[in-house]
């Protein structure tokens, strides 16, 4: 899966290092951090060194907060094999408004759909802001061309956008671990922080998520909050493409597969075993936190000792909790309840020789933890809401020499690739119960079926197939923006374009109206054409080699008033009507209004169906504008509205219907920009033909016009068009260069 990774760095930017020092005698020492990310990218390091030649020398860099070091604490102190640690500090009060406040206090519990735990507060979002900031300062001292940027999660969502603006050519990948919410929940975010955090995320060139569902959360949040087109899991930004794809993240499976084998953790095994006697062991290992329901498992286990009394005395349930913190308030709280209610089933359920629940609130080491996985029978793992959970995973991987089986939560993103597991709600005690109870009760061969399938998943997609997947793409989509690139107007190509202009006698340039001479606007008559950008028209229609043509969708009279004094010709209805110069209005084709009888009543119905939607009546056309409406729920009255009108055209086979922005439109006969244009340039004698527009009427004319036309669509979507620019300003660029 290599391919074509190739970098010669790779610079990690996450919160958390992936060491904290420690004192020795001699200074400090780095001690490696616990925790998915850092395990997964140490086992790249290593894998870098050993297995990889492409990789072999390559250097990881890795850029985290480390505030509060002892004055005596040296770059030296960080030094390791495996990374430069490039530490960033904040102010401590900062820090606590930005990690604490906006990423604990409000995108936690708001990504983990807790909106009610959610604390709004503007000091927080000044504080990301600031932080983000610090992390881009130290990071852009250190990039160097071709270094590979990946930014971790959820506390760093700025930092893309921001390196991006210093290092516009910058390889960057961002990794989202925790879910990405619907919409519904994004849209709690105050206006102007989802834009930043949304905007921030699109500066990376590949964003990835654990889960299909997340990715497309994310995307439908883009296209609510930022109204970029975004085809399939492309984002179509007015700079570039962006990805958005599912990356599971994985496990480096064959160190948790073998560690069996290892004599500490035999030694371990053993020694546990000891304590056990005969008993099934259900094992679940959490950090201390509401996304995890840990009180909900504690309910669960006791409707199961409950429903099933004669499995009392023959299983113990080891629950850990790893501590987190618990020097905050709902933290102290909760494992106050969590304590207690342990406290209660045992007092309950205990007898002489048993205790229903093991509990304890610590971190276990290594061998410790794989003992437990490899031993115990069940697994427990039911969050309310979790990104991944590696646990489940490391939990499969280890199931060896006494196959067990795992009991996941359908909440956690694990649920997507492990479904052979019992997948159980959290909040459904009597569900989780009957689950323990098949778990305890499965045969051994049916145990078998469904680990071998879910141990070749995880081995084949593991963490070093997940990390190079995620460089590939991103490779990938650099490729396409590569592509996209040239096509995009450069110095050579306009100024190529300026001489053919030159050199012309007689020149036609089409101008489309609505997202090329003028933004969208929220109700179309407000979409007026500005000052500046009449004087822009009037310099090259003044010319007398010149004849501009206005070619739009919209109707005559609009158009008129639109450009009353300027020596224009104007296309009106996408080619219906023209006004060649001074000419008056011709009607290309003759058609009566009759068919709108079958059309009109259809459109209103979904007017009623579609709140914010219109109805605009031309001569030859009617136009649904769903702007103004849910973009989503208008998306799906969309294709009804296509279905309903399907069956009319089906026997008026002159009507045709055309999508544009935010629009769809019947329009009798067959005309269209393109026959329109034909139609002016018909026997004359240009010799230089220009045209530009944004939309999908426009295609039609890019696609008629001679080989040697200059066509230009505005926005990165594919076209027909010669070349794309990436906005307007771009284009006025363009237009005001021509005649100078
Ligand atoms: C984020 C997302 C996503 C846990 N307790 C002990 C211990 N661990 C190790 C496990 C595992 C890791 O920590 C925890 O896995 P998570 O999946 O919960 O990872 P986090 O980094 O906390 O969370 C999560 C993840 O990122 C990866 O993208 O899955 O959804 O919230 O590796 O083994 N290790 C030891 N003792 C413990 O007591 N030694």
């Amino acid at each position: 899966m290599v391919k074509k990774t190739h970098f010669e760095r790779l610079v990690i930017a996450a919160y958390r290092l992936p060491f904290k020092l420690s004192k020795t005698k001699k200074g400090y020492k780095a001690v490696q951090n616990s925790g998915g990310l850092v395990s997964a990218i140490l086992a790249l390091s290593e894998n870098f060194r050993t297995s990889n030649k492409n990789l072999k020398n390559s250097k990881i860099v890795w850029a985290g907060i480390a505030n509060d070091l002892p004055d005596d604490v040296t770059p030296d102190s960080f030094e390791n094999d495996n990374f430069d640690i490039l530490p960033v500090t904040i102010p401590a009060r900062v820090n606590d408004l930005y990690y604490g406040g906006f990423c604990n206090d409000l995108i936690w519990p708001l990504f983990h759909y807790f909106p009610s735990y959610a604390v709004f507060n503007n000091d927080y979002f000044k504080a990301y802001e600031e932080a983000n900031l610090k992390f881009c300062e130290e990071l852009v001292k250190t990039i160097k061309p071709g270094d590979f940027i990946w930014i971790h999660d959820y506390q760093l969502m700025l930092l893309p956008e921001m390196i991006r603006k210093k290092l516009p050519d910058a390889t960057i990948g961002f990794f989202l671990h925790i879910p990405f919410p619907s919409f519904e929940i994004f849209r709690l975010l105050p206006r102007h922080w989802r834009e930043s955090l949304i905007k921030g995320m699109l500066g990376a060139d590949l964003i990835g998520f654990h889960t299909h569902d997340y990715t497309q959360n994310f995307i439908k949040s883009v296209k609510r909050t930022t109204g970029f087109e975004c085809h399939q899991n492309i984002i179509y930004t007015p700079d570039k493409i962006v990805k958005a794809d599912a990356f599971p993240i994985g496990i480096d499976y064959d160190k948790f597969h073998d560690a069996y084998l290892k004599k500490s953790v035999i030694d371990e095994t053993l020694k546990l075993k000891s304590h056990l006697s005969n008993q099934k062991l259900i094992f679940s290992v959490d950090r201390l936190d509401y996304s995890k329901g840990l009180l909900l498992k504690l309910q669960g286990y006791e409707t199961f000792l409950e429903t099933y009394p004669q499995w009392r005395s023959k299983v113990v349930f080891n629950m850990v909790v790893v501590p987190s913190r618990d020097n905050i308030g709902k933290y102290k709280e909760m494992k106050k309840e969590i304590e207690s209610t342990v406290g209660r089933i045992n007092g309950q359920y205990s007898s002489i020789a048993w205790r229903p629940i093991i509990y304890q609130y610590k971190s276990l080491d290594f061998n410790e933890l794989i003992a437990l996985y490899n031993i115990s029978d069940v697994g427990l793992i039911t969050p309310l809401r979790d990104g991944m959970n590696l646990v489940a995973k490391e939990y499969i991987a280890c199931q060896v020499e006494n196959e067990g089986v795992l009991i996941l939560s359908e909440m956690a993103g694990a649920a997507a690739e492990l479904n052979e597991a019992l997948i159980i709600n959290p909040v459904d005690n009597i569900e989780m119960a009957e689950a323990i109870f098949n778990a305890l009760e499965m045969k051994p061969k049916e145990k078998h079926r469904r680990l071998e399938r879910m141990q070749n998943r995880i081995s084949n997609y593991n963490v070093f197939t997940w990390a190079f997947d995620f460089f590939n793409q991103a490779y990938d989509t650099k490729e396409q923006q590569k592509v996209q690139n040239i096509k995009l107007i450069n110095k050579t190509i306009s100024s190529q374009m300026v001489l053919a202009y030159r050199k012309a006698d007689r020149r036609i340039l089409f101008l489309d109206y609505d997202g090329t001479l003028v933004p969208f606007a929220k109700y179309p008559e407000l979409a007026i054409v500005g000052k500046d950008t009449l004087k822009i028209i009037r310099k090259l229609s003044d010319d007398p080699k010149n004849q501009v043509v206005i070619i739009s969708g919209r109707d005559k009279q609009f158009l008129e008033r639109q450009f009353v004094g300027v020596n224009v010709s104007l296309v009106a209805e996408h080619g219906y009507y023209i006004k060649n110069g001074i000419e008056n209005w011709k009607a290309t084709i003759n058609t009566d209004e009759q068919w709108k009888e079958a059309v009109l009543p259809i459109m209103n119905e979904y007017v009623s169906r579609c709140y914010g939607t219109s109805i605009e009546e031309k001569t030859g056309s009617i136009v649904w504008h769903y702007r103004n409406a849910d973009l989503e729920f208008a998306q799906l009255r969309l294709h009804e509205l296509r279905d309903d009108l399907a069956e009319i055209i089906h026997y008026k086979t002159d009507l045709e219907i055309i999508e544009g922005h935010k629009i769809l439109e019947v329009k009798s006969g067959k005309y269209d920009k393109g026959q329109a244009a034909n139609a002016l340039i018909m026997n004359q004698n240009f010799g230089f033909i220009f045209a530009v527009g944004d939309d999908k009427t426009d295609e039609f004319l890019f696609n008629s016009l001679p080989h040697s036309a200059y066509t230009i669509r505005v926005g990165l979507s594919p076209s027909f068009a010669k070349y794309n620019v990436k906005d307007i300003p771009v284009l006025f660029k363009l237009l005001e260069e021509l005649p100078n």
